[in-house]
């Protein structure tokens, strides 16, 4: 079956002010040059580049009270919030261009806020090698972008937990991740309290990739507003390795394709969220053109081999 998309819109964050590298900041680039927009239009969708957000600068501060950069962190997820939820409420498909993974908190705040104002269900697919459960209490670095989904979920700062106003954006029962197999030691209690849906990487080798994916998916029905944030640490390094937290025994070429051509039959993915390339640290571009080449699966390209 062959399935026309809604309109998209490329919009840019380019920051690291979440990271504990510098360079993230230069992905929307790097997923432009690697030919993002012409393979989006040559799946024949009406496409709009936004061009990029203008945030603060990245002050390279240490973190204070086990966060770095809060203010410029916040000050980013306000732009980005703003500016998916007016994509969205235009009835077209953002696309957030990071930056580092911090901007998930404006992103989904933005998506949750539309899906109460047209009475849809929410399922985030979060694609990571890390769960980004962290709190400041137990984050080992400081980096924010080690914690957006505890801040979606209302643990965090008051400014990031309630950037969308007087509740936090999503319930851990919202979020399903996938290729997860860094977690922190405090971010592992965490994660267990609050009962997050993990399907690490020792239940993707158990199970393999198609029954997870049929699990993170089940329930997605035509009601449901599917928004995919995709970490592209959540590769394996030995194809991705333009990150700046690499982490080895994540899904090969296969398996990502997989999960993308998965996603693109549910046919109810309303955001995605691209983040965390680092261009300093890629080999010609290569993961940024990985990343698109992806980007084309769930928009339906291998899909439709199977009309
Ligand atoms: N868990 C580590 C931290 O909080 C690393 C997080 N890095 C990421 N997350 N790239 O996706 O510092
Ligand atoms: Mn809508
Ligand atoms: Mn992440
Ligand atoms: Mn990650």
């Amino acid at each position: 079956m062959s399935r026309t998309f809604p309109p998209v819109s490329l919009l840019g964050a380019p920051t690291d002010v979440g990271a504990g590298h510098r360079g993230a900041g230069l992905g929307p680039e790097a997923l432009r040059i690697a030919g993002l927009p012409e393979a989006l239009v040559a799946r024949g969708i009406d496409l709009i580049d936004r061009g990029n957000i203008d945030g603060p600068r990245n002050p390279w501060t240490p973190p204070d009270d086990g966060y770095r950069h809060l203010k410029e962190v916040t000050d980013w997820n306000r732009m980005v919030m703003h500016a998916v939820e007016a994509e969205l409420d235009a009835g077209r498909m953002p696309i957030l261009l990071g930056g580092d993974h911090c901007l998930g908190v404006g992103s989904i705040t933005a998506v949750a806020r539309h899906c109460r104002k047209t009475g849809k269900k929410l399922r985030v697919l979060w694609l990571d090698a890390h769960a980004d459960f962290n709190t400041h209490n137990v984050t080992p670095s400081g980096n924010i972008h080690g914690m957006p989904v505890a801040c979606l979920c209302g643990l965090g700062p008051r400014e990031l937990t309630h950037l969308g106003g007087d509740a936090p954006a999503m319930s851990a029962g919202d979020i399903r991740q996938i290729g997860i197999r860094s977690v922190d030691e405090g971010e592992k209690r965490l994660v267990k309290e609050h009962g997050l849906d993990v399907y690490d990487m020792r239940y993707i080798d158990e199970v393999g990739m198609k029954r997870a994916m049929e699990e993170a998916l089940d329930g997605v029905d035509d009601n449901t507003h599917v928004h995919v944030s995709f970490d592209v640490d959540f590769l394996d390094p030995s194809i991705a390795p333009g990150v700046g937290t690499t982490v080895p025994g994540g899904p090969n070429y296969r398996e990502a394709q997989l999960v993308m051509e998965m996603i693109a039959d549910s046919g109810r993915m309303g955001s995605l969220d691209i983040v965390e390339l680092n261009p300093l640290l890629d080999a010609q571009n290569a993961t940024a053109k990985l990343a698109v080449d992806l980007v084309e699966s769930l928009f339906g390209k291998s899909t439709l081999m199977r009309d």
